[in-house]
């Protein structure tokens, strides 16, 4: 391990390096070359990383460092089929490191699971289809089956997966959302009527402020700070709120920029930076709005006015109850929640206060903990008081995270399907779909531990790396009669398998779709609910895979047959199943000619317009009290020892659980992942050293051991108190039941922990 402070900004020099030492590594430079120049084009396909929207200027490159890992991990030439699993049994390879089963490269054949043997075998297609529709087809009830989602399928293949899966009979949609945005989701559907951003990516042209809450977008959305640093060079304020000092949100040099390219210099992009303790969020606005209160209470003595009185008399109810929980919120509790003092406080209210358009963006730092819809709901009730919701320029903005994950819940992967769109399925395929509530990522788990539900299928994602708990997701895997697994690489998940379990290797966003009709498109909606077609361009060899949309159809026809569509004549040419979305989405109307101008087509925001889905008809101001403590004091009571919390982050050579490499640049970090950042002055009150080993046990009352050991401790600038570590090798201290209230996201940036010297290291890959 190296660890040494990163004094540099984040982009220029360093992300092109980078960038070329991916490509190199892919073994495939000059494809993958004129693969990038087609990321995000017209014409070309969508990147596979991140959510974030494309901005209307022709002409330039519209990847970003992390994009291109991306594109170069999934555009490889190294293949793993027949000859590999013959050579590795799935007992060595479960002792191996995500890192190394991806490295491996992509699947590329069918094969299913010799118990006896303990290797992977091939199998046809038409032989894996059936196999897996007789397992489906004799359970007792539907109920029993999960459909796990990762958000990186395409409309297309959600929509017909949706549609075989509710004809099948089930609702059991666990998918990565429960574990990502679902809090806001919740948040805002109860409060403004629809689930998603009320912004385009225009307004950050017309921002006078952004507020950026728990979100390191030079890692996750580096296209991101494209719009942040033009926002700053105009003059808008940018305010962060983050737990760790994230060079992105401090510094960047556009690699677009050949001024700040060639002269070494960079913008700067934070005005005020604050670091609040973990969870503290809610506490910050909290006190944003007590401080605006006070204000807005002495300018009514002038006749003047803080808060737009008339969008909230027209448009919002709640209010005082609300205002009365503001005024009895008390400044201690904020401060000691927040850990920022009332004058940091007010500094942030000021911002906020003296610019016209704000808008609010916030990712995962806001959405794992327990109470992240209400730190939702307080974010959304300050934009209400300023009316900030359909102005331009302002707005609400949840960063999501996979590239289409917001596309699938629209298509209909969700396990609490909406009652106009079962309605709409019903009537456009003649069939009675499931309405009761099925399972959401922890019931399923839960399910399958129980014995209860048998069969999982997953489209795409890590399931076991991804979810709390490790050796109890794997346990609830390795309970049931049947795992499927539809993937692009091998990855923990598929080696945990069920007495039946197939592996289908499926095509990626970057490889050429050939099907009946010819070359097929398919297309995601982007975090500003924009529209647009993805096509593939890298023409490999592609052995035995098959496209997502034909696996699941495979799949539905051996279960179904016909019913209730002729499944694989829809794979023959993806605009017949863009039809039916069409016919079942009225926001989707003629949506094949409509994908034909660039850039696609904008699905419209109800609340952006000023209409309030909600049931009073108004935006709704929801009141929540500030969580007692961030670690409630059921847990504290449960040791004697020093409580740190622990978030679980990613660092800048990862998507999620696929790790690229071993350098965390902008932190500093490198070499190793099993690390944990803390504070000096709590290294020095444990004892401990800086690359200490320690063991860190997870608190939580069901006598379960949650431990990871021999991680090295890095002393990092982070509040006292808190701890981070990475996502996915910290998972095994997220507890299954510590989950978000009504969204029921597991908590992994607040997880109460213990850390002690640990004397031998006895790692875990
Ligand atoms: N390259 C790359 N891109 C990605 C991904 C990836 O893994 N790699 N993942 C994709 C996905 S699915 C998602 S959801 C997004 C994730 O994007 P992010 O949400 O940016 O991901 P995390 O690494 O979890 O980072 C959380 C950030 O919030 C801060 N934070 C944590 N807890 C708190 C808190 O309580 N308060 C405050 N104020 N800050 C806090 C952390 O310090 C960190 O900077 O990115 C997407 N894009
Ligand atoms: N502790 C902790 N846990 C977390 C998080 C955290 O911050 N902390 N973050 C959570 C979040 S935000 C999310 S979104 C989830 C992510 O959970 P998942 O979406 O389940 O995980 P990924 O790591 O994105 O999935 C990677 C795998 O997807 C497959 N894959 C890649 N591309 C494709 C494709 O085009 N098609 C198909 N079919 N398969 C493909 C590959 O086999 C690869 O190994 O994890 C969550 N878990
Ligand atoms: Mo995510």
């Amino acid at each position: 391990m190296s660890v040494k402070k990163y004094s540099g900004h984040a982009g220029g020099w360093g992300a092109l390096k980078s960038t070329a030492t991916h490509l190199i590594k892919s073994e495939n430079i000059a494809k993958n070359i004129k693969t990038l120049l087609k990321t995000n084009q017209d014409h070309g396909f969508d990147c596979p990383g991140c959510a974030w929207g494309e901005k209307d200027e022709p002409g330039r490159f519209r990847f970003c460092e992390n994009g291109a890992k991306a594109v170069n991990w999934e555009a490889t030439s190294r293949r793993i089929g027949e000859t590999f699993f013959k050579e590795n049994s799935v007992s060595f390879l479960r002792k191996q490191s995500g890192y190394f089963l991806e490295y491996q490269g992509r699947l590329s054949e069918p094969v299913i699971y010799n118990a006896k043997t303990d290797h992977y075998e091939p199998i046809s297609w038409d032989d894996a289809f059936s196999t897996i529709a007789a397992q489906l087809n004799q359970l007792e009830d539907p109920n029993q089956a999960e459909f796990y989602t990762s958000g990186r399928a395409s409309n297309e293949a959600a929509f017909l997966y949706q549609l075989f899966v509710r004809k099948y009979g089930t609702n059991n949609f666990p998918d990565c959302s429960n574990m990502c945005h679902e809090a806001s989701g919740v948040a805002l559907k109860q409060a403004i009527g629809i689930g998603k951003g009320t912004i385009k990516i225009d307004d950050f042209e017309k921002a006078d402020a952004i507020f950026v809450f728990g979100q390191n977008p030079g890692t996750n959305h580096p296209r991101m700070l494209d719009s942040l640093s033009h926002s700053a060079r105009r003059g808008a304020n940018i305010v962060t709120f983050n737990t760790l000092k994230e060079r992105g949100l401090e510094r960047f040099a556009n690699p677009q920029s050949p001024v700040e390219m060639l002269t070494g210099t960079a913008t700067k992009i934070t005005q005020q930076y604050f670091t609040p303790n973990l969870g503290g969020d809610m506490a910050c606005v909290r006190g944003m709005v007590k401080i605006l209160l006070e204000r807005h209470k002495e300018a009514l003595k002038t006749n003047q006015s803080v808060f737009n009185l008339a969008f909230i008399e027209k448009h919002t109810e709640g209010l005082t109850q609300y205002l009365n929980a503001v005024e009895s919120t008390s400044w201690e509790h904020i401060i000691e929640q927040s850990g920022l003092s009332k004058n940091e406080i007010s500094q942030a209210a000021t911002i906020y206060q003296s610019a016209n358009n704000v808008i609010v963006t916030w990712a995962m730092g806001i959405t794992q903990h327990k109470h992240s819809v209400a730190t939702i709901q307080e974010i959304t009730n300050l934009q209400l008081l300023f009316g900030q919701i359909g102005k331009p320029g302002s707005g609400l903005c949840p960063v999501r995270g996979h590239s289409n994950v917001q596309g699938d819940r629209t298509m209909g992967i969700n396990e609490k399907p909406d009652a106009t769109f079962l309605k709409s399925l019903e009537s456009v395929f003649s069939f009675t779909p499931p309405s009761n509530n099925g399972h959401n990522t922890v019931e399923a788990i839960e399910a399958m531990l129980s014995g209860k539900s048998k069969a999982f299928i997953a489209l795409g994602g890590n399931f076991i790396s991804a979810t709390p708990d490790t050796p109890l997701t794997e346990q609830a895997l390795s309970n049931c009669d049947l795992t499927v697994n539809i993937a692009t690489k091998l990855n923990k998940t598929h080696l945990y398998p069920g007495k039946i379990s197939i592996l289908l290797p499926c095509l990626g966003r970057t490889d050429v779709d050939i099907q009946a009709s010819g070359e097929q498109s398919v297309t995601v909606e982007d975090s500003f609910s924009m529209v647009h077609k993805s096509k593939g361009v890298v023409q490999s060899s592609t052995h035995d895979m098959r496209s997502e949309p034909a696996i699941i159809a495979g799949i539905a026809n051996a279960t179904l047959d016909k019913e209730p569509v002729d499944w694989l004549a829809l794979v023959s040419n993806y605009d017949l199943i863009r039809d039916l979305i069409a016919q079942t989405l009225p926001d989707f109307y003629q949506m094949n000619e409509r994908l034909e101008k660039a850039g696609g087509f904008y699905l419209g925001n109800s609340a952006a317009q000023h209409q309030w889905n909600t049931s009073s008809k108004k935006a709704c101001l929801y009141t929540h009290s500030l969580p007692e403590s961030i670690v409630p004091a059921s847990i504290r009571a449960l040791t004697n020892n020093r409580i740190l919390v622990m978030q679980t982050l990613r660092s800048h050579d990862q998507y999620n659980t696929t790790v690229y490499g071993f350098e965390d640049r902008y932190r500093g970090i490198s070499g190793e992942r099993n690390i944990i950042l803390i504070n000096p002055e709590d290294m020095n009150d444990l004892g401990l050293k800086h690359e200490s080993l320690v063991n860190v046990t997870s608190l939580w009352a069901d006598n379960v051991e949650r431990k990871i050991e021999g991680f090295k401790l890095v002393s990092y600038d982070i509040p006292k108190g808190n701890v981070a570590a990475y996502f996915p090798e910290a998972n095994p201290l997220v507890p299954l039941a510590s989950i978000g209230d009504l969204s029921s996201t597991p908590t992994s940036k607040s997880i109460a922990v213990v850390i002690e010297a640990c004397e031998q290291s006895t790692r875990i890959i």
